[in-house]
């Protein structure tokens, strides 16, 4: 499906004069403030988010899974699909593939769809949590950190196809997180099961193309419940020093233990230059998967005053540097629709992280005015900014309200009928 400029024109008509109305209201305020607002604006509309190949259908958990209807057949399908939310948003670029569930054997022509679309393809993933038909060996007791040598082979070997892959599609990174770990106490020796994962990595990281990343991923628990072998930033910190310059510590805001201070692991990463990107999602419990911003927008927003302080001066964070990936599963709600709530979410947190007064937070925090950095943290948290993101939008030529342009043309009726009500998604 290919929704014409002219369409998303008509619609942003209809509510331009309500849109510039607020957006001048706004833009004044900050004015009065000091905030350069056309610079805020530029941001917004430069800043990418990555759409994962496997939120476009609905997840499910262990206990079930109820399918909405017009999920993507196929990767050709999700490639539409990105290219649809980039269109209503204007910042969603890019996919992030997942290895083997989009594998397909013609990546010429994914790569021309995907061109058309204007898509390209961010980091991608390989998988080793589970088993492929027809695979010779089991990574049920672990993979790259597995007891026998023969399991470990047949795991880098999987990471050097998944490269293969990105490299004819134009990636450029490889996102590895590792489902392997013990249940059980005396199960693995911890030190020999991170000695043999090093070695592993060292195996794929010698096939890293030199202008790529390699992106590791923590998690503290789940799938295995006593130990992960990449529990935490530190130990992901700890590899990506051994491996090499190209090896990053990839953030996924669900993979921390409840009122971990994520924000401040964003800083310490930021301050050894090793923090290579996000996955993000939100989380009441644990890894739940749940929308971006739904659940603590008040974190995700001091995780961008991180990024906002600490990346440049100029504040830029879409000049290449990081990755900036959502990972999550609908469980309830349409997929698409949830995307693009997701990526309002992100805008949103780094829209309010542009406008903190960074030079009175600075003078606030060396003479310990406490109440005053909190003021100055919390005025900007306080702001509603989303008319500098329709703003955004609007200038990119994508729909001032992503979310109502969605429904007001029906888009997952007309997927229905175009895919079925049964189609499902590869996945999750
Ligand atoms: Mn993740």
């Amino acid at each position: 499906m290919n929704i014409s400029a002219e369409t998303i024109a008509n619609f942003n008509q209809s509510s331009l004069i309500n849109h510039q109305r607020q957006f001048e209201f706004l833009a004044n305020q900050l004015e009065q403030k000091g905030i350069g607002v056309e610079t805020v604006v530029e941001r917004l509309r430069q800043f990418q988010v990555t759409v994962p190949s496997w939120a476009l259908g609905t997840g499910g958990t262990r206990f079930g899974r109820f399918a909405i209807g017009g999920e993507p057949r196929n990767l050709s399908e999700k490639i539409e699909d990105v290219g649809l939310l980039h269109r209503f948003t204007g910042n969603n670029e890019a996919i992030s593939l997942h290895i083997p569930w989009d594998q397909t054997n013609d990546y010429l022509a994914i790569q021309q769809l995907a061109q058309q679309r204007n898509i390209r393809f961010d980091a991608i993933n390989s998988n080793t949590f589970q088993d492929q038909p027809r695979q010779k060996h089991s990574y049920k007791f672990g993979s790259l950190s597995h007891t026998q040598a023969e399991v470990r082979q047949q795991a880098i070997d999987h990471h050097l196809e998944v490269i293969k892959i990105g490299k004819e599609l134009g990636s450029k990174a490889l996102t590895l997180w590792l489902g392997d770990g013990s249940n059980f106490p005396g199960q693995v020796n911890f030190r020999k099961a991170l000695e043999r994962t090093e070695a592993s990595m060292q195996e794929i990281y010698a096939q890293l193309p030199s202008d790529w990343q390699l992106l590791i991923e923590y998690k503290p628990f789940e799938p295995a419940f006593y130990s992960m072998i990449i529990p935490d930033w530190g130990t992901a910190l700890m590899l990506c020093q051994s491996l090499g310059e190209q090896a990053n510590v990839l953030v996924d805001l669900g993979h921390h233990l409840p009122n971990t201070n994520i924000e401040q692991i964003v800083a310490r990463l930021l301050g050894v230059n090793r923090l290579g990107g996000f996955h993000f999602n939100d989380s009441h419990y644990a890894d739940d998967d749940l929308t971006t911003g739904a659940i603590k927008p008040y974190r995700l927003f001091l995780i961008f005053c991180e990024l906002v302080n600490g990346v440049t001066q100029a504040a830029d964070l879409s000049n290449g540097q990081l990755a900036w990936m959502i990972d999550a599963s609908h469980n309830t709600k349409d997929p698409l629709e949830d995307l693009l709530q997701a990526t309002e979410g992100i805008l949103i947190a780094y829209a309010q992280a542009l406008l903190v007064d960074q030079s009175a937070l600075e003078a606030a925090q060396e003479n310990n005015e406490v109440t005053l950095a909190q003021e100055i943290l919390q005025t900007a948290f306080r702001t509603d900014v989303r008319p500098l993101l329709a703003e955004a939008r609007y200038r990119n030529g994508a729909g001032l309200y992503p979310l109502q342009l969605f429904r007001d043309l029906d888009i997952r009726q007309t997927l229905i009928q175009a895919r079925g009500s049964a189609s499902r998604a590869t996945g999750l």
